[in-house]
């Protein structure tokens, strides 16, 4: 019998880093009958099998519409979540930036500090990238958090994302036993 977890997830970042696309492309890309999409509280889940470890993994993915600005909306947001993406968009110096602070948001509303994993959004856009890999992969590294490229539109390294925060989140979860 596989090991099975259960991890809520939080998608964080400013607006239109691709955080929505993100996980759309996630949850309805391979497991379409999987998918759910609750109007209003904006989660979706998704199933991840990890054949390798024996495990199974459902993962249920929040995702804010907005910023809204009632604290209550935003703690219930946060509460019960195991882990979280720090997306932000390569052609929008400031949405770098600005993930700091979502971070430091995120553990002002969890009771525990959790794995986190930085994703470099929109490398299809190669062009207009203003934020390079070396600068995006530094600041994971000096602050103790994976770092992914990622692509909503092409698809590239979004499954990844997901899979690579689950295996911190069990290591995480066994790490709390
Ligand atoms: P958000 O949920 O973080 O606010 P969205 O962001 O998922 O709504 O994405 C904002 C816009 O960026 C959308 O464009 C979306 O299609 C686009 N986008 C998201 N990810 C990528 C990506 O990886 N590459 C490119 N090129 N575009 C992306 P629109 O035009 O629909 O607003
Ligand atoms: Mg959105």
């Amino acid at each position: 019998m596989p090991a099975e977890y259960r991890f809520k997830v939080v998608m964080l970042g400013d607006g239109a880093v691709g955080k929505t696309a993100i996980t759309t492309r996630f949850t309805q890309e391979f497991f379409d009958s999987d998918y759910k999409r609750t109007i209003g509280s904006d989660f979706a889940i998704k199933k991840i099998e990890l054949p390798d470890i024996d495990t199974n993994v459902t993962l249920q993915v929040w995702d804010l519409a907005g910023q809204p600005r009632f604290e209550v909306v935003r703690q219930g947001f946060y509460r019960g979540a195991r882990g979280g993406l720090l997306v932000y968009d390569v052609t929008r110096r400031r949405t770098f930036l600005n993930i700091q602070n979502w971070k430091e948001e995120c553990f002002k509303n969890v009771d525990r500090e959790m794995p986190l994993i930085v994703v470099a959004n929109k490398v299809d856009l190669t062009d207009s990238r203003i934020v390079s890999t070396e600068e995006g992969e530094s600041w994971a590294k000096e602050h103790g958090h994976l770092y992914v490229e990622s692509s909503a539109l092409t698809g590239v390294n979004v499954e990844e994302s997901y899979v690579s925060l689950c295996r911190t989140m069990i290591e995480d979860s066994q790490a709390r036993l």
